[in-house]
Order: C-alpha cells, then structure tokens, then sequence
C-alpha cells in the first residue's frame, strides 16, 4: 500500500537531514510522524522514525554521563614534563603559576581563593614544564578528583608559606593527606619542597624547622614576590630525571631547538624507537655530545646523556 506522504512531510524530511544536535532531530522527527497519516501503508515508516528517536534518547543519555563524569583534573600532559603544585592555603600557588607562566590564576591575600586546577606552560632553556595550580590541601580539605593528578604527575611542587609561623605543620598535614593516599614524596612520588615568601620576618626560622624535618628532600627557599627562585627550574629538571636529545640526518646540522625527552639512562636504540619505528633496524649511530665528542660511532646500548646528538646509521 502506498504511503501517500503530504509535501511537507518531504520539506520537513530535508530539514532532518540539516540538523545537528540529538535534541534537533528528535523535535523534527517527533513532527514528522504528527504530519504522517495513520494507515497501513505508514506503519513500517512510523516505527522506523520511533526506533530512531529511541537511538537518538539514548545518545542524549551517554553524552550527559561522559560530560559528568569528566573531572578538570583530567587534564592531558604536555612539554617535557607535568608539575602540579601543591600546598596549604595561602602559600602563593597561583602567584607562582601566574608568574612562572603566560597562565593566570587568581591569587588573592586569603585562603582558598583557588578552587579549580589552571594550567599553564613554564619556559626552562630549550623546553618547557606544564605547571598545574591546584586548590589547597589541609587536614579538613582535600579536593575530591585531585589524587588522580597527583598519582599522574612527572613532578610534585609542594609549596609551603614561609610567613605563616605554623609553616612547619601545615606542610606536615598535606604529607600527611597525601600519605593517605599512598603518595611517599620522595620515595613514590618524584617532589621538591619549597619554602616561599622568604622576604617576610620569621621565615628563616621556618626553612630551619622544615629542613630538619625533611631531612632527605631538598627544601628550596624563595621568595615569588622577590622572584627569587634560587635555580629552581633547574633543579626540577634534575629532579624529574630527563634527558634532551637531539637527533640529525647526514649532512646537516641537528635541530636543537626541538629536543626529544627520554628518561635518564636512555640507550641510542631507545631513542631510535621513539623517533621511528624503520630506525629499529639501525646499525649503528654517531654521537655528537657536549663534552666536544664529534661524529663518534656508538652502538646500540651505547647510554645518553643530556645534550647527546644522534645521526642513525640503517
Ligand atoms: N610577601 C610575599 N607574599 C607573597 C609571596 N608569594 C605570594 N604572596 C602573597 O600571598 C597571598 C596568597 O597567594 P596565592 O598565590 O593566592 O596563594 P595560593 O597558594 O594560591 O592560595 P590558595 O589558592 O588559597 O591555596 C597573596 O596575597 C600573594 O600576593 C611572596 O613571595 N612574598
Ligand atoms: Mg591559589
């Protein structure tokens, strides 16, 4: 039986497939089957638009879920390395960042006045670290969602307040949240502990108090405000255990401004894996390094070091 279709059934059929959105189609779908007569010859067309509107409820459904489900901590790595800082209220985390990097978070003269990660990209030489600012930590507060940013970091920056006179405790109760956690910094957890707002009186006598209480992690004094960083970049790259290496084709002069990250201890074939899968085959490689070593030929166990250029040999 035919299905005898008025004209503005196929009018409203074309905007169908024009429109984008689930909630889109389903209205559009929901008017063609009001146009529709009711008889025989539409039954089979009835159903299939009623199935469609069925699928397209449920996409609806799955999108909410992923939506809701996504936390801002999800946040993907980028540059040599991921460093989240972290600390009691108030200890200059965001000023950090917005000094450190092009980001800006919102730093304030209260406690917490960051409630959400802010991300942003700090330059050291030839590359650069993403610095992830987070809200505080304290012995009530821990923002649900961040310990699975912390178990992803490359690199914890705790960031203690040198000019609250209880500096020491509060750094001992976010070891302690993160020790709740299973986060050992320093045994664990690659970290760097600092102590800012060295230009504020009584602040040295923190550093003391601190440092004798983390006798085996370097507690790097500093002051955001002074931009006094005491080489702190440098030593989280040390920190972080990597190594630039640059690799160059026969002929030409290597690209240095465009590093490769490898892990320290790194091996020639390690890196021949990373660059391409054909250089698997290599036979051997040349070696240029900054210790003055020109062209050397070095086999594949052959171990890196930070600023090695390697030429591939198949
Ligand atoms: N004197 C001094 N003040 C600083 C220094 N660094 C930050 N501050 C001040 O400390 C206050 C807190 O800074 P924030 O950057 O908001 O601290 P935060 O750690 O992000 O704070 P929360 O988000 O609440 O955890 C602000 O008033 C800053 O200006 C510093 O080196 N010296
Ligand atoms: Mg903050």
């Amino acid at each position: 039986m035919p299905a005898n279709l008025p004209p503005e059934y196929y009018e409203k059929e074309r905007e169908l497939r024009k429109a984008k959105t689930p909630d889109e189609k389903i209205s559009i779908l929901k008017e063609l089957l009001s146009i529709m007569p009711k008889h025989k010859g539409t039954d089979k067309l009835q159903a299939e638009l009623r199935t469609k509107i069925k699928k397209l409820n449920k996409l609806k459904e799955a999108e909410k879920k992923k939506r809701k489900t996504l936390s801002p901590y999800d946040i993907p790595r980028e540059g040599a390395a991921q460093v989240v800082l972290i600390g009691p209220p108030n200890s200059g985390k965001s000023l950090f960042l917005s000094t450190l990097t092009h980001a800006h978070a919102n730093s304030a003269p209260y406690p917490f006045s960051t409630l959400k990660p802010v991300v942003g990209m700090m330059a050291f030489e030839n590359i650069q670290f993403q610095l992830i600012d987070t809200p505080p930590i304290t012995a009530e507060f821990m923002d649900r969602g961040i310990t699975q940013l912390l178990y992803q970091a490359d690199l914890l920056l705790v960031i203690g307040d040198g000019s609250n006179e209880k500096a020491a405790e509060a750094l001992e109760e976010v070891n302690k949240r993160l020790k709740e956690k299973n986060i050992i910094i320093g045994e664990n957890k690659k970290a760097i502990l600092t102590l800012n707002k060295m230009d504020t009186p009584g602040s040295e006598k923190q550093l003391q108090l601190i440092k004798a209480q983390y006798k085996s992690l370097p507690v790097i004094p500093i002051s955001i405000k002074n931009q006094q960083f005491n080489n702190l970049a440098r030593i989280m790259f040390d920190t972080l255990q990597i190594i630039r290496v640059y690799t160059k084709t026969p002929g030409s002069p290597p690209n240095l401004n465009k590093p490769i990250i490898m892990k320290k201890g790194s091996r020639v074939i390690d890196v021949a894996e990373e660059v391409h899968k054909d250089f698997l085959r290599m036979k051997y490689a040349r070696l240029w390094n900054l210790k003055g070593i020109k062209g050397l030929r070095v086999e594949r166990k052959y171990v890196l070091e930070d600023g090695d250029v390697l030429e591939f040999h198949i």
